[in-house]
């Protein structure tokens, strides 16, 4: 067909009375063909997202997040580039999720329960003192996961992954001995549960992302922070007065990577299930990751010279009264769906 139009059309250019008599009909297969190749261009076009990551390239979470992206990017053949963002160059921490869902990019990966107000079950895994160990953290996670997809989906997200991060631990310049030395502390703050602790343990919050945790200390904004190991390490708060760090293994908070919608639905079968596919390794490897460095960066902290002990006794059943009140708080906002997913988890 191609070959007979070639030769009309060659037939026309050296004026040929065929051309003449037969123009419409050869102007007609033109753009037939000319369509076909459109729709088979299209067909084979490339999509590139960008992957939108709030923690700086070093981190654990950017570090898998960019395997992830790489791996699909090949397995794909290039159908689908995922480029990497890390450090919140492309979106801040706090603007990633609605990004996200509002499409002005493709991917990211968000701390999940900073975002109460979206949806109270991103927030399970913050509460203090219901899982402290990878093995519960990861039972909360399965108890927790088909309701969290759900309420995602409904807001035109869909969730890849959800990684970790170390047990949450309370930094401070100061040591901190008894209830009454956390008393008017300045305390930097990543979601509504750490400023609810603060709140209820007498401190000062203010919220800050964890790109900002360097200079706030520098700078005396604040003078105590609950994160984990990892972040205290990649923030080297040891050159910002930060001499102790107390592990009371408070919770294990994730990060999930979520896609907009509209971008998921215009991708093809095969290329969402590699999608999937390396979404579940890069899930695997990212609890690895978490468990390696929630060792690791703890002796980090300690080989830098900061002092890595137990809260005492008292201090300890303090903050556990103070989670169990945000236990109760968090039942009344998440309602019927949160009392499932913690009697699932039970
Ligand atoms: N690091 C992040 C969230 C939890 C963590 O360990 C932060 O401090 O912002």
């Amino acid at each position: 067909f191609k070959q007979k139009t070639a030769y009309e059309i060659a037939s026309c250019l050296v004026g040929s009375e065929m051309c003449i008599r037969d123009s419409m009909k050869i102007i007609k297969k033109i753009s037939v063909i000319l369509t076909s190749l459109l729709i088979s261009m299209g067909a084979a076009q490339a999509e590139t997202w960008n992957m939108a990551l709030a923690y700086g390239a070093g981190n654990f979470h950017s570090a898998n997040a960019t395997e992830f992206a790489n791996a699909v990017t090949e397995k794909t053949g290039g159908k689908l580039t995922i480029k990497t963002h890390p450090g919140g160059s492309l979106f801040k921490g706090g603007a990633i999720l609605r990004a996200v869902q509002t499409g002005q990019t493709q991917i990211g990966e968000r701390f999940m329960s900073a975002h109460g107000s979206f949806d109270p079950l991103l927030e399970v895994d913050s509460i203090p003192f219901v899982a402290q160990t990878y093995e519960d953290a990861q039972k909360l996670y399965k108890a927790s996961k088909p309701e969290l997809v759900k309420g995602l989906d409904e807001k035109g997200l869909v969730f890849l992954y959800a990684v970790p991060w170390p047990a949450q631990g309370l930094y401070s310049k100061k040591a901190i001995n008894s209830v009454s030395d956390l008393k008017g502390l300045k305390f930097r703050a990543y979601n509504s549960a750490t400023i609810r602790i603060a709140e209820l343990t007498g401190m000062k919050p203010t919220k800050l992302e964890a790109v900002a945790i360097s200079q706030a200390f520098s700078t005396g904004m604040v003078e105590s922070m609950i994160t984990s190991p990892t972040t205290g390490k990649n923030s080297k708060i040891w050159e910002n007065g930060v001499k102790y760090f107390y592990d009371i293994a408070a919770w294990f908070p994730k990060n999930m990577v979520v896609v907009n919608k509209k971008a998921w639905n215009k991708l093809d079968d095969a290329t969402k299930k590699i999608v999937m596919n390396q979404a579940t390794v890069a899930e695997r490897k990212g609890w690895n990751l978490s468990k390696q460095g929630n060792v690791a960066d703890k002796k980090a902290l300690a080989d830098a010279g900061m002092v890595v002990g137990k809260v005492n006794a008292a201090l300890q059943s303090h903050f556990e009264k103070t989670g169990a009140t945000m236990a109760k708080e968090w039942a009344g906002r998440a309602g019927s769906r949160g009392q499932a997913v913690l009697s699932a988890y039970k």
